[in-house]
């Protein structure tokens, strides 16, 4: 009885683990990314941090008006990870 306990315990844990390795591992890499743009750690981009992470800083503000939807100023993450979406594949 104590080894079907462990037993289902491990197949418990593995398919706990299969699943949060299976959600969207992609949006974790673009999480990754936001987070080394926010520099502050705010939650949010703002256009400075924007500019200072472009690699073509001189585009940045255009790209920063795509990406903030509502135009509020800042990019939080569902803008962010909505552009990374309709973003054109490479
Ligand atoms: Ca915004």
């Amino acid at each position: 009885m104590k080894n079907n306990k462990t037993l289902a315990t491990a197949v418990a844990v593995t398919l706990l683990g299969s699943t949060l390795s299976y959600a969207a591992p992609r949006d974790d890499k673009i999480k990754i990314q936001f987070n080394s743009i926010d520099l502050d750690k705010s939650g949010s981009i703002t256009l400075e941090e924007f500019t200072f992470g472009s690699s073509t800083p001189n585009l940045a503000g255009g790209q920063f008006a795509k990406i903030d939807i509502d135009q509020d100023g800042l990019i939080l993450f569902d803008e962010f990870l909505a552009s990374k979406n309709r973003a054109p594949r490479k």
